[in-house]
């Protein structure tokens, strides 16, 4: 997703996302994680400048209240909140939905301003199909999990991140590819592994249950699209992802969903008055005439090349 326009062979615009924005249809984004040292606020604020939703769906963990320090809370994250409130009042439905990182605002579930919504849950109609959209922390009652995957929400979780981060910074610095500590730790053990199909699975035997066609989750940060035949019954499962990790949302246009996932050249903007035109090709004429290396020597020196043959 290049937004490129090759005017002539000499001029490249890439426009800038904040001047052709994306239209969608619903967007859906999870576990941002506001107030942590994890959050790709610059990142996120870059997609949501790009995109134009009808609604918006942030689908739980979005501020984290957990973790919620005064000293913490960089511009680049109110400014994130204020994007989203700036998309409200242009007129996109924002559905805040609650999760564990912030439940306390569980209490005022169904509150409504104007545009925004709070809630614990959504439903949705979408081309004659029924999505249930959730952060997913209830299964958390159903799936007995080790103190590993526990933590991760936690503090510690937090500090492993911000010390990649520093270690990231320094790799850069010192040339080397960048590396993730909390993928390792969360992927590469076996019981966070089977904790996440416990949990994908759960997602898709309720739904079925529930008669749901569509069930969205976020909360275990693992962008994910996938159809089961669950009792006979087609059911999909979407997860958004996050914004610590993965940086991906949900995307819904033109009757179908996608995952979207954050490519930082799609942001990357070049004024075109900065561009260098191209240099022309050397007509053949020009190179016949050029002078050897001995004629610029002599229009130098004025002096034969002596002693070291100079390379024509
Ligand atoms: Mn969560």
């Amino acid at each position: 997703m290049h937004y490129i326009t090759r005017l002539n062979s000499n001029l490249i615009i890439t426009y800038h996302p904040a001047v052709m924005k994306r239209e969608l249809d619903i967007v859906v984004l999870s576990d941002v994680h506001l107030g942590t040292y994890g959050c790709h606020a610059n990142e996120l604020l870059n997609y949501l400048k790009s995109i134009k939703p009808g609604m918006l769906i942030l689908n739980g963990d979005f501020i984290d209240m957990w973790q919620f320090r005064k000293r913490y809370f960089p511009k680049e994250h109110i400014q994130v909140i204020q994007q989203v409130l700036k998309m409200a009042s242009r007129g996109v439905k924002v559905y805040y939905i609650t999760g564990n990182h912030d439940d306390a605002l569980r209490r005022y579930s169904d509150f409504s301003a104007g545009n925004i919504l709070l809630r614990d849950k959504l439903i949705l109609q979408l081309a004659g199909k029924t999505c249930w959209i959730f952060h997913g922390d209830i299964f958390d009652l159903f799936i007995r999990y080790s103190p590993y995957v526990s933590r991760l929400g936690g503090k510690g979780y937090d500090l492993l991140i911000w010390l990649n981060r520093s270690i990231n910074k320094l790799r850069r610095a010192m040339g080397l590819p960048r590396m993730s500590f909390a993928k390792k730790v969360k992927y590469r053990v076996k019981e966070a592994i089977k904790f996440i199909s416990d949990f994908e699975k759960t997602a898709l035997q309720l739904a079925a249950e529930e008669d749901y066609d569509y069930v969205i989750c976020g909360h275990i940060h693992r962008p994910i699209m996938r159809t089961e035949e669950v009792q006979g019954k087609k059911v999909t499962y979407l997860n958004s992802g996050d914004w610590v990790e993965n940086l991906t949302a949900l995307e819904y246009n033109w009757g179908r969903w996608s995952i979207y996932e954050y490519d930082e050249t799609d942001y990357q903007y070049v004024n075109p008055r900065l561009f260098v035109k191209e240099v022309l090709e050397e007509d053949e004429d020009a190179v016949a005439t050029r002078p050897s290396m001995e004629e610029v020597y002599l229009e130098i020196v004025s002096k034969p090349v002596s002693g070291k043959q100079a390379s024509s």
